[in-house]
């Protein structure tokens, strides 16, 4: 087992060549289980080639070109690790970035919200099929199941979208709030559905809210312990708190820098708030060793039932290249790897964590800044860099091919509905 760290300016190409070699045997891809009828499976057949170091900084430099003062990521294979990281991670002191601080996550939060479900699944205390008014009554549209809320089918509106229409102010007036998840599902419930339950893919974070609420009657215990009990001490995950509704992020961390929407406004230091608008649909906070090893653990079937796995990862399609499991997302890279994983966004963080799926590889990479569509289409050059890198002989012409994948527009927002979507 080699450790390779590679960290800020360091003259690395030895260690980088001998990571690479250590990196470079293939992986025995797993083939992702049955998609329903009609749905696009995942390529995910191929198999992953070594990192690319190179282009892997050349990824993190592009987020710090396009306005997010740090980038960093953190590849984990099989025992060996490699960490980048450039520009910035607190301006206040002016300390570097590193790829071992701790952030908020996001979003990456409803795979763990996922696992808990999906663990009383195991236990014989849900069912995805079921709807969600079986376990409390009255709650939502009587045919929502599950299942619909855990893969974004349910029609209940993002009541995010109107809390952020406008950044900064929208930011603020939530920064110390304190909500009840059913006071979240209010905000939802007054505004007509996006779609009918159970037909097609609409992002919302009021699903993963009833998740939130699904758990605490299940358990009858707050989402945090139920994260703690199922997920961060059975794996060791010492980076990973859910400290709501305090404001802090415990120990060594990332400073979060929102933009504001008016064209050269300073940026916001977002790193303090409750993150109570989010709560089980997003306010996890951990680091790129603990995401590594979640997602790691959760692909190899540590986590659940290997039937659990595969409903995770059974697809509704999000667009050509991507597809939603259930609190799973799965991307297709240019080289024919899928890899599986999420993406998170709250006010000042980026963050893209995924691995291959068979969990022997996985990346966490972060910029810390946010409102920033275009940091955000970097991230998707981490993934790229992980996991297609072109192998040596295939000449200067066919790494360009792959490296120069441009993301199609639906790509380009991520979830952000159309209102909130930056098109700077
Ligand atoms: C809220 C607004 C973004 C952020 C959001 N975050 O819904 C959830 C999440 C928790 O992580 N979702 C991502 C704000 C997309 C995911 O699931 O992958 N934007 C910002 C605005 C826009 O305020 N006006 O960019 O920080």
């Amino acid at each position: 087992m080699v450790s390779a760290k590679v960290s800020r300016g360091t003259a690395a190409g030895a260690a980088l060549l001998s990571l690479c070699a250590v990196l470079a045997p293939a992986h025995s891809a797993v083939a992702a289980p049955e998609a329903r009828s009609g749905e696009r499976q995942g390529a995910g057949a191929a198999e992953p080639t070594a990192p690319d170091p190179v282009a892997l900084r050349a990824a993190l430099k592009a987020a710090l070109a396009n306005g997010a003062p740090g980038a960093m990521a953190r590849i984990d294979d099989r025992g060996s690790v490699l960490r980048q990281a450039e520009g910035i991670g607190d301006r206040g002191t002016g300390r570097a970035m590193s790829a071992d601080d701790r952030f908020r996550i996001g979003s990456v939060s409803k795979t763990f919200s996922t696992v808990v479900l999906l663990q009383l699944v195991d236990e014989g205390r849900l069912a995805l099929d079921t709807p969600v008014n079986s376990y409390l009554p009255g709650l939502v549209d009587p045919r929502i199941t599950v299942r619909h809320l855990l893969s974004h089918r349910t029609g209940l509106y993002d009541y995010t979208n109107d809390m952020f229409a406008a950044t900064v102010p929208g930011f603020e007036s939530v920064r110390n709030r304190v909500f009840g998840y059913r006071e979240l599902l209010d905000l939802s419930l007054a505004k007509p559905p996006t779609v009918t339950p159970g037909t097609t893919y609409s992002y919302s974070n009021t699903n993963f809210v009833v998740a939130g609420m699904l758990i605490e009657k299940l358990t009858g215990t707050d989402v945090g312990t139920a994260y703690q009990r199922r997920i961060i001490d059975p794996l060791d995950l010492d980076d990973t708190y859910y400290v709501h509704p305090s404001t802090a992020v415990p120990g060594r961390h990332i400073k979060g820098y929102l933009r504001p929407d008016e064209a050269g406004a300073p940026l916001v230091d977002s790193t303090r708030q409750t993150v109570s608008w989010a709560q089980s649909a997003g306010a996890v906070i951990s680091s790129g060793r603990d995401l590594n090893t979640f997602l790691s653990a959760l692909l190899r079937g540590e986590l659940t039932s290997a039937g659990s796995l595969a409903e995770m990862r059974t697809w509704t399609p999000v667009n050509s290249t991507q597809g939603y499991g259930l609190g799973l997302r799965r991307r297709d890279l240019s080289c024919g790897v899928s890899v599986y994983g999420h993406t998170g966004t709250v006010q000042g963080y980026y963050t893209f964590a995924f691995a291959s799926g068979d969990g022997k590889r996985a990346i966490t990479a972060v910029a810390n800044t946010s409102n920033n569509g275009t940091v955000l289409n970097t991230l998707p050059r981490t993934l790229e860099a992980t996991f297609c890198a072109a192998p040596p002989a295939a000449g200067a012409g066919a790494v360009t091919g792959a490296r120069a994948a441009v993301p199609e527009p639906s790509e380009r927002y991520e979830d952000m509905a159309p209102g909130r979507a930056l098109r700077r």
